[in-house]
């Protein structure tokens, strides 16, 4: 092995924490990811993004090395149904915040690698427009019963 991977890293690290510095970063509060059914392949995740910056911010994609498929919904109620659309970003307004959580925006984790239960934790990569990668560790909780209204094993996917 060449010296070239490590230094790679090291100049990307070094590059993270410049940009984060460099620009108002998003901060994120109470993120966690709702434990599934034992039959369900997909997992969501919650949590409030805020924005102290004066420009709008936009997550392009995420990645997680234990979901095959990472994508942004919105749930929205049409007569007495819930149902999920696809949003391409996650946008979080200049000075605002964005809320993900149940019946409203969401991120929708597909084909855990290994299935998880409350107390694990998982690291969660998030893409800005600009290229800069938010790396996030979220803790997997004990879905409340709130919750199981919004049943994603229930739902087609695109
Ligand atoms: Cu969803």
């Amino acid at each position: 092995m060449k010296s070239y991977p490590l230094l790679s890293v090291l100049f990307s690290l070094f590059f993270f924490s410049q940009s984060a510095l460099a620009e108002s970063a998003l901060t994120f509060e109470g993120a966690w990811i709702a434990e599934a059914p034992p039959s369900s392949k997909v997992n969501v995740a919650y949590m409030e993004i805020n924005n102290p910056g004066d420009q709008e911010v936009k997550v392009v994609s995420a990645t997680s090395e234990n979901f095959t498929r990472i994508s942004f919904h919105q749930t929205q109620q049409k007569n007495d149904m819930a149902t999920m659309q696809h949003m391409d970003t996650l946008t979080i307004p200049a000075k605002g915040k964005l809320v993900l959580e149940a019946g409203s925006h969401h991120i929708m984790l597909f084909n855990p690698v290994k299935k998880l239960k409350a107390g694990d934790q998982v690291n969660l990569d998030l893409k800005l427009e600009n290229d800069d990668i938010i790396k996030l560790v979220v803790p997997v909780k004990n879905q409340n019963t709130d919750h199981n209204s919004h049943d994603h094993s229930a739902h087609m996917h695109h």
